[in-house]
């Protein structure tokens, strides 16, 4: 008789998963600032310049996911997401949106681009989990993305908030956010079937949280960058001697 505990039933591995709700970014303090309207237009424009650097790079973590799955059912899913980021001849897709939003708190375009803006926690954060979606295998990759169970809250936050609560940014610019609640719905449908499917062992469910914990720190990592560099005055270097002039 083995000693192993017995693997959950998909509801119960389904019920944990979702319990990392309480996890979710949605709850850090600045997404938590962000949604009473206390941020100030800098800590906005802080926050879009540096999640650009995430949006720019999810279709890289897809199509690490791509590279490395021998599904073709699966990929023929998965590929969306690459076109609702990059675009296609139909629509212009997520990052231009972002750019969209950019402008519309105040950030050119070329200055979102430059990326000049992003902190170094931030670019950790982020590309630990483009790194993780290359080196992990693409079962494992698929399940960190399930974040995005939790995500249309935190849209739908916005779009219900932003209006009243940041008026000086031009509402055209919440475009990326009313596309996501449908979008992410969408994506995690597959991602978690795909999920429930592929770890059916107590251990492989057991791995499958620790990767979604793995994610859950990549957003909460990179809202704490943030809070130490907009809210906290503490930039990168903030105590260092002056630094020699070039
Ligand atoms: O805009 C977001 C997005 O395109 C994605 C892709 C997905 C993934 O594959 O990991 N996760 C994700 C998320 C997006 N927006 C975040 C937000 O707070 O606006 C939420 C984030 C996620 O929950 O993982």
């Amino acid at each position: 008789m083995s000693d192993a505990p017995g693997a959950w039933t998909p509801s119960e591995f389904e019920a944990r998963l979702r319990s990392l709700e309480r996890r979710y970014h949605i709850h850090h303090p600045y997404h938590q600032r962000m949604a009473r309207g206390e941020l100030t237009p800098a800590q906005v424009r802080g926050w879009v310049a540096n999640r650009f650097y995430y949006q720019v790079n999810i279709p890289r973590k897809d199509g690490a996911i791509l590279s490395s799955c021998p599904d073709r059912e699966v990929r023929r899913r998965w590929r969306q997401r690459i076109v609702d980021h990059d675009g296609d001849d139909t629509d212009p897709g997520g990052i231009e949106a972002w750019t969209r939003l950019g402008e519309a708190c105040g950030i050119p375009r070329e200055a979102l681009w430059s990326q000049e803006s992003v902190l170094p926690g931030v670019r950790f954060a982020v590309d630990a989990y483009v790194n993780f979606a290359r080196a992990a295998p693409w079962q494992e990759a698929v399940a960190s993305s399930l974040t995005e169970l939790f995500a249309p809250t935190i849209h739908r936050q916005r779009l219900a908030g932003w209006p009243t609560l940041y008026p000086w940014i031009a509402q055209e610019g919440l475009g990326y956010f009313q596309k996501r609640v449908s979008q992410a719905g969408r994506d995690v449908e597959h991602g978690l079937a795909l999920t429930l499917q592929l770890f059916t062992t107590r251990a492989a469910q057991d791995r499958a949280m620790a990767v979604l914990q793995f994610k859950l720190d990549v957003l909460w990592s990179l809202l704490d960058a943030l809070w130490m560099a907009y809210i906290a005055g503490m930039p990168p270097y903030f105590s260092c001697p002056d630094e020699p002039s070039p």
